[in-house]
C-alpha cells in the first residue's frame, strides 16, 4: 500500500467512526444530568409543571439516598427532528425495588422487582422540539440506591398511529376510545394491577348478556393511504372466557362507509390467560382514507382485557 492509500484509508476510518458516533448520539438522550430527587410521595409529583425547585438535586442518581418511598424526576428536550420517526424508549439499567414511572405525567410502566426497566413511550405523549419530565416514583424496601447506571431515552424505528395506546390519557373513558355502549358492567376501564403497562387497560366483561352478543372498544380514526400493508397488535389477557376474543381493524372511504376488514382472532374459548401478544396484518384496500381498530369480545360469560395497542407500517 502507498503512503496515500494508507492516508485516504485512516481518513475514511475516522470518517466512518465519526458519522456512527453522530448517528448513535441522535437516537438517544442521556439523562445524567442534573436529577431532583425527594422522599415521600405524592402523585402529584408525576405532574410535569409541579414546582421541584425545592427538592434536593444530584448529579447523579445513585447519589440520592433511597428508602421507602422517594421520587426522581429529570427535564429533558427531545429534538424536533424525532417528530414522526418513531417512539421512545426509557431505559433504566438498575432499579431498586418497585417503581411507578411517568412521562409528562403519564404513566409508561411498573414493575415489583430489582432490576432494570426498558418502557416504551408512545410519541403522542412526546413534546417534541421541547421540555419533558421523566418522574420516576420508587420505593426501596433496603437503604441504598433508587436508581443508578445510564439512564436514557432512545428513539425506536416503529411508530404506532394509535392516539392513547395504553389507555393512560384519561376522559371521561380513555382519550380517544369509545365502548360500543354504555355499560359500565360490561366496559372496563381499570386503574389495576391488571394493566398491561402503565396503570390502566381496558376490558370487556359478560358480553353474553349484551343483546348483540358482541362487546367492542374502537379506536379514534387513523389516517392511511391504500396501497400500504399494516399491523394492528394487542396485548389481550382472558379470565374464564367463553367466547371469541379479537382484534380487527376496518377501513372506511371518505363518506365513512367501512370498506374492509381484517380480524385477527385469539383462540381464548374458555381459558383463563396471562398477557398474550396478537396480531393482524392487513394490505390497506383501495378507497381507503381511514382506519379504526376495534377490540372485541363476544359471547364471552368472562372477562378480557386489552392494553398497549399499536398500529404500524409494514411496508410503503
Ligand atoms: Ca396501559
Amino acid at each position: 500500500m502507498t503512503k496515500k492509500v494508507w492516508f485516504a484509508s485512516l481518513v475514511a476510518l475516522v470518517l466512518v467512526g465519526l458519522l456512527s458516533f453522530v448517528a448513535m448520539a441522535e437516537e438517544s438522550i442521556s439523562l445524567n444530568g442534573e436529577w431532583h430527587f425527594q422522599f415521600d410521595d405524592d402523585m402529584a409529583w408525576a405532574e410535569p409543571e409541579y414546582d421541584v425547585s425545592d427538592w434536593e438535586k444530584y448529579a447523579k442518581t445513585a447519589e440520592a439516598p433511597a428508602l421507602g418511598f422517594g421520587w426522581y424526576r429529570y427535564e429533558f428536550t427531545v429534538p424536533a427532528e424525532w417528530k414522526g420517526k418513531g417512539d421512545l424508549l426509557v431505559s433504566i439499567p438498575t432499579l431498586n425495588d418497585f417503581d411507578w414511572t411517568f412521562v409528562n405525567g403519564i404513566g409508561i410502566g411498573n414493575g415489583n422487582r430489582a432490576g432494570k426497566r426498558k418502557y416504551s413511550v408512545p410519541a403522542t405523549y412526546i413534546n417534541f422540539g421541547g421540555k419533558n419530565v421523566l418522574a420516576v416514583r420508587v420505593y426501596t424496601i433496603n437503604p441504598g440506591i433508587g436508581l443508578d447506571g445510564d439512564i436514557a431515552v432512545e428513539l425506536t424505528d416503529a411508530i404506532s398511529l394509535v392516539n392513547n395506546p395504553s389507555f393512560e390519557v384519561p376522559a371521561k373513558f380513555p382519550a380517544k376510545w369509545t365502548p360500543n355502549g354504555d355499560d359500565k358492567n360490561i366496559f372496563l376501564w381499570e386503574k389495576a394491577a391488571t394493566a398491561y403497562t402503565g396503570f390502566y387497560c381496558v376490558g370487556l366483561r359478560n358480553t353474553a348478556n349484551l343483546p348483540s352478543k358482541v362487546g367492542y372498544w374502537q379506536s379514534d380514526i387513523i389516517m392511511l393511504k391504500p396501497g400500504i400493508e399494516v399491523r394492528a397488535q394487542a396485548f389481550i389477557k382472558a379470565e374464564d372466557p367463553t367466547g371469541e376474543t379479537t382484534i380487527q381493524v376496518g377501513f372506511f372511504d371518505a363518506a365513512g362507509n367501512e370498506i374492509g376488514e381484517r380480524t385477527a382472532s385469539r383462540n381464548a374459548g374458555r381459558r383463563t390467560s396471562d398477557w398474550t401478544k396478537t396480531f393482524v396484518r392487513a394490505d390497506v384496500p383501495e378507497g381507503t382514507v381511514y382506519a379504526k381498530i376495534f377490540l372485541s369480545s363476544a359471547d364471552n360469560s368472562g372477562t378480557v382485557w386489552f392494553d398497549d395497542i399499536t398500529l404500524t407500517i409494514e411496508e410503503e
